[in-house]
């Protein structure tokens, strides 16, 4: 693995050069060159971006604005070569590059600025590395529960601070979900350049959306790299804990390979995620089936598929990706779909990132920083607006707003273009539901091409009960199956179980919680001093956003309220009530007014109370804000 900490020197002829820019992306390259030379004169408003979501190919550059581009990049790149330029950005700079790129005002810009700063790098190598460390006569150590994406994150930062911590790991490696979910087709589905950590940058990705097992060495490779691997107790988990309030302490009692353990910590970490425990659904029979039968996150890959007749239970992202991976190799495959899903049209989806592209990555000062950008902006902050409620809209379950509407026949006309002259199909695959009510699954046509498999067929009649044979639908059909595969998700509303954590007073977290979790910013909870969750409530984005994002945040202001408890002494610090609830209220507000709160569809953004306790509604940039560093009034200290 390739982690970028500064670009390459460029050595290179013209004619590379000008190869490599045959594959660049020319929205995020001219504001990376237009820095790197300090020549602003490249940002021309003819070659500016239509900033749109989804965004358009190229920014929407016609032919000629790009040929003019790329001779403007080539230009900059020979400059940049030849030692004539060579500059440290300007905030000035910065600020006219986030006007080009995203058509903001100078004001918005202005409000991005900082968080630009961070995101690219800009001043120093890891700007959100923190920026004390602990005193070596202050006792304090945290625990975390989970080594996954978060859980390691949160253990390079603590290690920069020189706190001692040690993460406890139900598994026997880390990686988390990308140990997990090693279903045939498992991919990301948020571009690389945006799902990785903005410390431990990649220029050499294979692909721009990696499969499960790159991204499990990459989660594996920062965690050796940033010594924390060490610090990991595998195959431990966390069975309870229970706040001791006089002395200040986390008591865990642990499973371990050896037996029940305990262990005292000052403060708890959760990093256990969302999406780690199976849900099977609740339908009569799961027991009688007579062949094999497998959650997609257990796959068995003993069971040989090929020539099997095979059922699929389930048509979320999960199985989206695993139904055409498999369906090749099947002899027969029923897919049993309760809700359509809203396909959004990528057709790199699947492709390898081209020569150029990496040697621009590798090469070109800022550029990859910028398309991080590019993505950020035009996929996550820029497609907010197409999911949030018109209230004077009035079109019930079909759009939300206008502009949700015309993101709904966009996706529409591209499943009419996926199953042109299947129309039983097409009417079966058509979602009822706004786009963004759940979320929209990346497509580059591979499940069009698996549902149109002679050998496929798409069930849409509801499931009666497994039987032995197979599935059994309501209007009294019985499809026949060796395998049974169940692509159902996950019990994502019950938020750590089955962990039992026991706060001030013998609160019990999930009696509390009672099936609607809440949390303070998704990190603290009142009665739980000390406790802190990564990916808690209302810190999910439906829309495409990467969860690592979330997680930095996250995991930057867990630091800085380990660092307020020890540089004020302090022994504890806990949620105020008021605060907590009043945040709350603001939070399913702000759900209420986008889609996924306001549409009635079925979905795992939903708890079992109807409340949606997994979205965050708000803006990237809002949660970054907020997240800065604890506000001593939100918090009891002790
Ligand atoms: O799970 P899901 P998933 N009878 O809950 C159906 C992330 N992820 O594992 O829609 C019949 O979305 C259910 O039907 P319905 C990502 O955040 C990411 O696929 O509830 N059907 C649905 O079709 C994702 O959102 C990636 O009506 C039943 C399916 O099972 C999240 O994980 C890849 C049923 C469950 O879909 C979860 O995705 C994979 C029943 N009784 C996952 N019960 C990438 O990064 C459930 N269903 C690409």
């Amino acid at each position: 693995m390739a982690i970028a900490r500064t670009t390459e020197p460029i050595t290179d002829s013209d004619e590379v050069l000008e190869r490599s820019l045959g594959d660049a992306h020319l929205p995020a390259l001219l504001p990376a060159l237009a820095l790197a030379s300090g020549d602003l004169s490249l940002l021309r408003e003819d070659l500016r971006p239509t900033m749109q979501s989804p965004p358009l190919p190229q920014g929407g550059l016609s032919r000629e604005a790009q040929a003019e581009a790329k001779a403007v990049a080539l230009a900059a790149l020979r400059r940049i070569r030849d030692g004539e330029v060579r500059q440290a950005p300007t905030m000035e700079g910065l600020r006219r590059a986030i006007e080009w790129m995203t058509g903001s005002s100078a004001q918005a810009a202005s409000e991005y600025l900082p968080l630009v700063m961070e995101e690219l790098a800009i001043s120093e190598e890891d700007p959100r590395a923190p920026k004390w460390r602990k005193p070596s006569a202050v006792d304090f150590t945290v625990a975390i529960v989970g080594a996954g994406m978060s859980g390691i994150l949160a253990g390079i930062r603590l290690r920069q601070a020189g706190v001692p911590f040690v993460i406890l790991e139900k598994n026997a490696d880390v990686g988390g979900t990308w140990f997990e979910n090693t279903y045939p087709g498992a991919r990301v589905d948020v571009s690389n350049a945006f799902y990785s950590y903005s410390f431990a940058q990649r220029v050499d990705w294979p692909t721009h959306y990696s499969t499960q097992d790159v991204l499990l060495d990459y989660f594996r490779d920062c965690a050796q790299e940033f010594g924390v691997r060490e610090h990991v107790r595998f195959q431990t988990a966390l069975d309870r804990a229970e706040w001791d309030e006089e002395r200040a302490r986390w008591v865990l009692y642990l499973d371990t390979p050896e037996g029940r353990e305990t262990l005292e910590v000052q403060a708890l970490v959760s990093a256990v995620g969302q999406l780690n425990r199976p849900k099977m659904p609740e339908i009569e029979g799961l027991d009688t089936f007579g062949g094999a039968s497998f959650h997609s996150a257990r796959w068995r890959h003993d069971v040989d598929l090929a020539g099997q007749r095979v059922a699929v239970i389930g048509t979320g992202a999960s199985a989206a990706q695993f139904v055409p991976a498999i369906a090749p190799e099947v002899a027969s495959l029923t897919v049993f779909q309760r809700t359509a899903n809203w396909l959004a049209n990528v057709p790199h989806y699947h492709d390898e990132v081209p020569a150029g592209q990496q040697w621009l990555f590798r090469h070109a000062p800022y550029y990859a920083h910028w398309y991080r950008f590019w993505l950020f902006w035009a996929t996550v902050e820029g497609l907010l607006p197409a999911v949030r409620v018109d209230e004077t809209w009035g079109q019930g379950e079909r759009s939300v707003s206008e502009r949700n509407d015309q993101l709904r026949a966009l996706m529409t006309m591209y499943l009419q273009h996926q199953f042109e002259g299947q129309p039983d199909l097409l009417e079966q695959v058509i979602p009822d539901y706004p786009p963004g009510a759940k979320r929209i699954l990346l497509d580059n046509g591979a499940w069009a091409g698996a549902l149109k498999r002679e050998h496929v067929s798409l069930v849409t009649a509801p499931i009666a009960r497994v039987t032995e044979a197979g599935v059994e639908t309501e209007d009294g059909r019985l499809h026949e199956a060796d395998v049974l595969i169940y692509g159902t998700g996950f019990h994502a509303s019950r938020f750590l179980t089955p962990m039992h954590v026991v706060g001030r007073e013998g609160a019990d977290l999930h009696v509390e919680w009672d099936g609607d979790a809440r949390a303070y910013l998704g990190i603290t909870v009142p009665k739980f001093p000390n406790f802190f969750m990564l990916y808690g409530p209302n810190t999910n984005i439906v829309v495409n956003g990467s969860i690592i994002y979330f997680s930095e945040c996250e995991v930057h202001y867990i630091l800085e309220c380990v660092r307020a408890l020890i540089e004020g002494d302090h022994a504890s610090m806990e949620c105020r009530q008021d605060v907590h609830d009043d945040y709350n209220e603001v939070i399913d507000a702000g759900n209420r007014e986008m889609a996924w709160g306001a549409s009635s569809v079925n979905s795992w953004y939903k708890n079992e109370t109807g409340r949606v306790a997994q979205n965050w509604p708000f803006s990237l940039l809002d949660y970054w804000k907020q997240t800065r560093a604890p506000r001593p009034e939100d918090y009891l200290w002790r």
